[in-house]
This record gives C-alpha cells, structure tokens and sequence, in this order.
C-alpha cells in the first residue's frame, strides 16, 4: 500500500529472498519515480509496483513504470487489461490481484505471468470470498502460478495455502511491523494491538470496500452509509485518510488499513527475520503433518 510499501521495506525484502513490491496505491507520478529509483539504488535484486488502478491519474503512474524499467507490476482494485499489453511489451512481468474465477480467467487470456488470488481477509481494498476457497478454484481454473493473499501472517497460513496450490505468498500486514516500514510507531502499534474482530469492511456500497481497523473514521462512514449517503460524499470522506494514519500517526481518524491476520502479529522485528521464520515455521509445520500420517493419531488410518 502506497505510505506503507515504500523503498525501505521494499529493498529490505527484496533484499533478504522476498520480492519487494512498492504500493504505488495514491501517489503522485513524480514521487511514484522516486521510489522506484530509491529501491534501486538499495537493492541489485528484483522488486515490483503495484498499482492501484483507481488512481486518477493511472496513465501517468503507467508511464512511469515504462519509462523507469521496472522488473514486475502487480495490479489491485480493477481489470489492468488495457495496461498489460504495453507492459508485456517491455518485458514487465505482469500479476494482476484476482478477487474471482471470471477475472482469472480473463488475465489468462491476456497471458500474464502469474495471479495473485486475494481473500477478503486481506487489508485495503477486499473481495468478497475468503482465501480457504478462493484460492483452489482459481488454482483449478488456469494454468497460470497462482500467488495466495489474505490472511497470511505465520508458518501455518503459509502451509495452508500451499495445500490449496498455490505456488507462492503475498504477506501484507505482518510487513506492517518489519523494523524497516516506514509508517507511524502507532499504526504499527495498534497492529499488535488488534485482536480478531478488530477490523471491519467500510464503503460496500460504493463498490470500493476497504477493511480497516475500526476506529472513529469506519463508524463514521457506517453511520453515513446507513443514512443512504452518496457514493461521492463517502469517496470524500475515505480521501487522504491511510496517509493520515500511516504517515501522522492518527489512528482515530486515518484509515488504518488491515488485515484480520493482525491478531495474528505479535512484535516490530527485522523483514528478514519476518521471511526466515515464515519459511522455517511452514516447513516444520509441513514435516508435522507428513510425520502424523505414520503416528498412531493419525486422522486417515
Ligand atoms: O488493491 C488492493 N488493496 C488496496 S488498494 C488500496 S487504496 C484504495 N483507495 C481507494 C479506494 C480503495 C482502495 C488499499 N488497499 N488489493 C488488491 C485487490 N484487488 N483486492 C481486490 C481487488 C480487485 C477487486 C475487483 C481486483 C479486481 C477487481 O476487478 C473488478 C473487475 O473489474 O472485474
């Protein structure tokens, strides 16, 4: 997410084996620039852009990625058809987010590298079906290597998703807490914080939900869309407010954009050491399994 994916944290899990994605999500085209050249001159190694395709100004923000060479782009919150052939063309490697079978299948036919299957447990912006069965059925329906998001944050969710066939992991709210992000102390301290049900989907009914901690901002927006308030006035209200919360530190007003794995992240620690243990926790938790199907428990005889 643009304020929270930025060259620190982008270079740092680059860096330690992760690709790095900056969240382009808001920014302007100039400061999108100067995050990609800022990334590079941190890591020899690959990273990527995702970019927000509600962004006013997405032909220009497309533009810088041309013109700055960029290794990968990932897509959120829209269908990037009209952008991926251009990319294609420079030899971008191009993973949309894919809330659905249908988008799936429309990206394979505009032959993308990869998808990027995201449950509505994600942070941000959300779909509506949950990561256990979004992913297995995009899996099943392209040939395509698909990456699981959504709910993410340990060994054991890493495992799972590799069960349902995924080739891989995108890990978002956990990075909220890497030593190298850059958002406020106290976005990262009402991540730890939060437990379960703390955060709530708001702006359903203006086709952009985003889930976010709840706080002052999301009961304000559910008091306005309860009383049938225009899809414009709440677009107004959610305007600069992950900035607000990312780069200010407001939490009662800024949008403080999660997923429900926060309940799940405990402590501020190094991105590597993030990477480390979500490898070595799914392979012992992969080898625990295997070891069950011998022992006398074992659930399948
Ligand atoms: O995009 C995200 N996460 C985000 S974007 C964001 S900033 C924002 N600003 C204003 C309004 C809303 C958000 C913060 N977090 N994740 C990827 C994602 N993409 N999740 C769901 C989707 C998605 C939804 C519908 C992708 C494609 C889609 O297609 C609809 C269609 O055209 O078929």
């Amino acid at each position: 997410m643009a304020w929270v994916a930025t060259a620190e944290l982008v270079a740092a899990v680059s860096n330690a084996g992760g690709l790095g994605v900056i969240g382009a999500g808001q920014m302007p085209p100039d400061v999108l620039r100067e995050e990609i050249r800022r990334t590079k001159s941190s890591t020899e190694r690959s990273f990527g852009v995702n970019m927000m395709l509600l962004h006013p100004q997405i032909d220009d923000l497309f533009q810088v990625i041309l013109d700055e060479g960029v290794p990968v782009v990932t897509t959120g919150a829209g269908n990037p058809g009209a952008y991926v052939p251009a990319l294609k063309a420079k030899g971008i490697k191009v993973l949309p987010v894919v809330p659905s079978v249908a988008l799936a299948k429309r990206m394979e036919r505009l032959e993308v590298d990869g998808l990027i299957a995201e449950g509505t447990e994600s942070g941000g912006h959300v779909g509506e079906l949950t990561t256990l069965v979004l992913v297995p059925q995009v899996v099943d329906a392209v040939a395509l290597p698909v990456i699981a998001a959504g709910g993410i944050a340990d060994g054991r969710s890493y495992a799972a998703v590799l069960a349902l066939g995924a080739r891989g992991v995108q890990v978002g709210t956990r990075f909220l807490c890497a030593t190298e992000c850059t958002v406020h102390e106290n976005y990262k301290r009402s991540i730890i914080e939060a437990k379960d049900r703390d955060t709530v989907v708001s702006g359903r009914s203006t086709g952009h939900p985003v889930r976010a901690l709840k706080n002052k901002l999301t009961r304000e927006f559910d008091r306005l869309e309860k009383e049938g308030a225009s899809a414009e006035e709440l677009d107004k209200l959610g305007t600069g407010k992950l900035r607000l919360a990312a780069r200010d530190g407001d939490m009662k007003w800024g949008s403080v954009m999660s997923g429900q794995c926060a309940g799940l992240v405990k402590r501020i620690q190094p991105a590597a050491e993030i990477i480390r243990e979500l490898n070595d926790e799914a392979e012992a938790v992969i080898a625990g399994i295997r070891s069950l199907e011998s022992s006398e428990v074992a659930p399948l005889g």
